[in-house]
């Protein structure tokens, strides 16, 4: 090292020890921001700013490069569903950032080498949440260059960029959003779909050709109570002909939505009205009757619930919807593969009920984790309290129904998967796929 270099160097040991005593008397252990210097006279003691962006199930990025013998101010954005934290043993630092928020501390980085980084959340170092952070410059009081802190700023809108997409990608396009209805004078509930053709994201950045009603896949959730009237009026958008079948409740035969045997078909451009009384209660479905291997596949598909007219069968503190298929290559639970299957979170001591359908072409040995299920309904129609049995397996066939109940006892992180083990990747690579993670908090 120069004469020149190692005068600098002491210049800012000296000028850390003058700012910074506290946190030089703890040393390599996290300190408040507030503690940090505010000191404009020396821009290079002033703690550098390194920024991770944190999702599910990645850190952003996952080699953190933190400078060395200066104070760093460690930022986690959590751009996630979730809660995570950062945690790095070597450096003393456990940062937590609840889903969606920020969270930030300033440490003292003295050693250089790298370190292991992870997600210390139950789970979730398992699901992947694993980074390095590597120290350089230590004990020479090194600054970072020009060159050095503008790669740093780099890096980080990069992951900004990356992350903000993704977070684009899995929250702004949802299937199974609850359709609303119009209530005619006479008292029917009137619902309006419309059958369109449009990309869909299963994966950031990965579209699909899809078809799907009101933009989703799956469609909009039709929720009426038994007994009601109800309206659908169809409307097609598609560049070819479709129908609606209504799967598993009870209807007139004109309702059946059977091209040729029913009804015509309904071509691109034209409407057609379903109007048929709901019962009984259960979980149903609706889908395309035409050109179905094509139509089906590719989204048209949604779930038809019909709520008993005397409350709730099964009581339970969450409804999940989960609808299985196989659209544009990917194995995905309401149109996303993992990771951008939508987690389900719950506390100990409640209760879930999953209403679980496939709209796939294939069985789909659905495997719980950490609890067992009860099924509690099968196709629509309840399983009286004593046949109901216990699983953590349901192998679900096309067009099936089961609804399972969840009694929460044991907190962690757990996965719901399919266990036949391709359907649990994208295209070749594991994890993917049909995996949802069921986080489970112990308060
Ligand atoms: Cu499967």
């Amino acid at each position: 090292m120069s004469s020149r270099s190692t005068f600098r160097a002491r210049l800012l040991v000296g000028l850390v020890a003058l700012l910074l005593p506290m946190a030089l008397a703890c040393r390599a252990t996290p300190v408040k921001t507030g503690a940090a210097p505010a000191a404009p006279a020396a821009a290079s003691t002033a703690p550098q700013e390194v920024r991770v962006y944190v999702t599910e199930w990645a850190f952003t990025p996952d080699k953190i490069r933190l400078p060395g013998g200066r104070p760093v101010t460690l930022i986690l954005e959590n751009k996630g569903q979730l809660d995570h934290d950062l945690t790095i043993p070597a450096l003393n630092v456990s940062l937590t950032a609840t889903a969606g928020r920020t969270a930030r501390t300033t440490v003292m980085a003295d050693k250089d080498g790298t370190y292991d980084a992870y997600c210390a959340v139950t789970g979730h170092r398992e699901l992947g949440m694993r980074a390095s952070a590597s120290i350089s410059g230590a004990g020479t009081g090194h600054d970072l260059s020009a060159h050095e802190a503008a790669a740093l700023d780099a890096s980080a809108a990069q992951a900004a960029q990356h992350v903000s997409h993704a977070t684009v990608a899995t929250t702004a396009t949802r299937g199974n959003e609850e359709l609303a209805y119009r209530l005619t004078d006479d008292g029917v509930k009137v619902f309006d779909l419309k059958a369109q053709h449009f990309n869909w994201e299963v994966l950031p950045g990965e579209l699909v050709d899809a078809y799907g009603y009101n933009g989703q896949v799956p469609g909009p959730v039709l929720r009426v109570q038994e007994g009601d009237r109800m309206r659908v009026n169809l409307t097609n958008e598609l560049p070819e002909p479709t129908v609606i079948h209504f799967h598993g409740n009870r209807l007139p035969n004109t309702m059946d939505g059977v091209p040729d045997v029913t009804q015509k078909l309904v071509h691109p451009g034209e409407s057609y009205s379903y109007e048929f009384v709901a019962e009984p209660a259960g979980t149903f479905l609706y889908h395309t009757h035409h050109n179905s291997a094509v139509q089906e596949a590719k989204g048209l598909y949604g779930m038809f619930l019909i709520e008993p007219k005397d409350g709730p069968r099964v009581q339970a503190d969450k409804e999940i919807i989960q609808v299985l298929s196989e659209t544009g290559g990917f194995y995905v639970i309401n149109g996303k593969a993992f990771p951008a299957t939508e987690p389900i979170t719950a506390k100990v001591g409640e209760r879930v009920l999953v209403r679980l359908a496939n709209l796939g072409q294939m069985t789909h040995p659905m495997h719980a984790h950490g609890h067992p299920f009860k099924i509690v309904a099968t196709d629509g129609y309840p399983v009286p309290e004593a046949q109901a049995l216990t699983k953590d397996v349901v192998n679900i066939g096309p067009g099936e129904r089961y609804d399972i109940l969840f009694e929460l006892d044991n907190p962690g992180t757990w996965v719901f998967h399919c266990h036949i083990l391709s359907h649990v990747q994208n295209k070749g690579v594991e994890p993917g796929g049909m995996i949802t993670v069921f986080q489970v908090s112990a308060t």
